[in-house]
């Protein structure tokens, strides 16, 4: 059996502006669904975000590989793209399986039901695969439960219906296979380090997930209805196993919440230190945990953790309180604090909403020059498909809600005239590219990649500027 993965390539510029230039990070989730297939099958992953051409780089590998199964993963953002991509692999390969997991297909499995895409997988992918692998080989029909669906089953529409299949047994799911990309490709910008001097500010950057799931109701996020409200742990020791096969130094932890469990994480961190494993970690954090969990940090900072991104989202109770956040603005200043204090560089990021005045704009550029040497990212609250919010809000969508939710572009309308929305959006960035701990910390990076990333930065802010260009004008 041959199966070829395909990692759909982002369909907006800013996207692909971002991952070429800031941070691209391995396909793991297609590592992951390889892990479940038989080691005597012939299985390869094609990323498309590096092709000059996608459809015609997937046409190419479609022929030359002769793949009896093609399966696809993908965002929201990428669902169109993945649709186009399964109608391109029947018109090359008429006799190919096509198969679609992620995100978007756990989510809304119906946006997947076209004659071309004969199998639409919800939740976890490399267990399901591995069921996909023994119904193909025995010649049985490939759907199966909740999890495995043919759009051409009758019961279809019900199951696209329900919630999401609850996951598997976390210690049922395989082992990425990372043998199967180009490691060289993947990197982030690394803005931070206790040595002097670094040789690159763009390290090889390898992901590990070590838990599925989180216990918050994020007004905004998706993950609470994915999991049904499980969080599911991977033993310290299962997680010190693979970080230590790992040859990247640089290691970031791609978990929806990895910090929640306070034993587990102290016992990861210690396992590092005995076992004498020396690399540098980012991850996400509370801000909430931080502060409950002080010397949880401080042990991490021994263990290598360099970067924690830190969803402060807003700075007002009342924001974080309509975002269902359940963190308050003295809570995320004492996170932030903390942080500095032990020498661990932040990565924050703020929601902006389209309901945003000049006044609410005003307080957060205040609120953001007050940060500086942190690194800080900006995102347009957007109602994620699959949530309640979503379904609030869908009569008012200005864009396509699907291909659109990339959270830069607003999909719900601004209360201030476009262009003026976006002139602040790219004036806060603005703000924050000058602040930059590249610019302020005391570390010598190579000058060339400095005035690179400079550079990027400040077409990024002209960038975001120019995106209201891309909406109807405004009626005068
Ligand atoms: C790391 C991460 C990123 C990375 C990129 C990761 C990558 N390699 O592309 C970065 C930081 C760049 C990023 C950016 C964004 N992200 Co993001 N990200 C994540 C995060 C935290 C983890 C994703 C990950 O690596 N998971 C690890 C893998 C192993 O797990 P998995 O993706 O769930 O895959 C499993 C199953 O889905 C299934 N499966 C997946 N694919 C396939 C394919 C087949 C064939 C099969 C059978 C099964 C299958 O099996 C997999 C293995 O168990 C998720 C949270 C989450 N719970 O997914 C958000 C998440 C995916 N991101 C999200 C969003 C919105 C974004 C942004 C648009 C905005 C933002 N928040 O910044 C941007 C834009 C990205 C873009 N390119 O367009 C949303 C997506 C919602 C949606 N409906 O699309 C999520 C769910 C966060 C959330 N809380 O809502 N993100
Ligand atoms: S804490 Fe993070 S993962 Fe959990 S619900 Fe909120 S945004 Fe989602």
């Amino acid at each position: 059996m041959r199966v070829l993965l395909v990692k759909p390539h982002p369909p907006l510029p800013l996207s692909k502006f971002l991952m070429d230039f800031f941070l691209h990070l391995e396909p793991l989730e297609l590592e992951i669904v390889a892990g479940g297939i038989p080691a005597e099958d012939e299985v390869a992953i094609i990323d498309l975000s590096f092709e000059q051409d996608p459809f015609e780089g997937l046409r190419r590998k479609l022929v030359a590989m002769q793949p009896d199964i093609v399966g696809f993963t993908g965002f929201s953002s990428q669902a169109a793209v993945v649709r186009e991509l399964a109608v391109l692999t029947k018109a090359t390969l008429p006799a190919a399986v096509t198969v679609v997991g992620g995100i978007h297909a756990t989510v809304v499995p119906a946006d997947y039901a076209i004659p071309e895409m004969d199998i639409i997988v919800r939740g976890e992918g490399g267990t399901a695969f591995r069921e996909i692998s023994r119904r193909f080989k025995g010649g049985l029909p490939l759907h199966a439960g909740p999890a495995i669906l043919s759009p051409r089953d009758p019961e279809f529409a019900a199951l696209a219906k329900a919630d999401p299949p609850p996951y598997p047994k976390i210690e049922e799911i395989p082992l990425p296979r990372r043998d199967l990309v180009d490691r060289s490709r993947y990197f982030v910008v690394w803005t931070a380090s206790d040595e002097k001097r670094v040789p690159t500010i763009f390290p090889r950057t390898a992901t590990i997930r070590t838990s599925y799931g989180c216990p918050f109701k994020c007004s905004f996020c998706v993950v609470h209805h994915v999991m049904r409200g499980q969080y599911l742990q991977r033993t310290p020791e299962d997680v010190v196993d693979e970080i230590a096969q790992l040859q990247e130094d640089h290691i970031y932890f791609v978990d929806d919440e990895n910090f929640i469990n306070n034993e587990r994480m102290t016992r990861i961190a210690e396992l590092l230190l005995a076992r004498g494993i020396r690399k540098k970690f980012i991850s996400w954090a509370r801000s909430d945990t931080i502060v409950r969990h002080p010397e949880l940090f401080a042990l991490w900072k021994k263990a290598g953790l360099s970067m924690v991104y830190v969803g402060l989202e807003a700075m007002t109770g009342e924001r974080l309180e309509k975002l269902n956040k359940r963190t308050t603005e003295a809570t995320n200043r004492r996170a932030v604090e903390i942080l500095r204090e032990l020498g661990i560089t932040l990565h924050a990021s703020f929601m902006l909403d389209p309901d945003f005045d000049e006044d609410d704009f005003a307080a957060l550029k205040k609120e953001v020059k007050k940060l500086g040497g942190a690194e800080i990212t900006f995102t347009v609250f957007s109602p994620s498909p699959g949530t309640e919010l979503w379904e609030q809000h869908k009569h008012n969508f200005i864009k396509d809600p699907y291909v659109y939710y990339d959270c830069m572009h607003t999909i719900l309308p601004t209360r201030l005239p476009i262009r003026r929305f976006y002139q602040h959006f790219s004036d806060l960035y603005g703000i924050v590219f000058r602040a930059n701990p590249l610019r302020r910390n005391k570390v010598k990076f190579p000058l060339r990649e400095l005035v690179t990333v400079i550079s990027r930065g400040f077409k990024y802010v002209f960038a975001l500027r120019a995106l209201y260009k891309e909406y109807e004008p405004e009626k005068p």
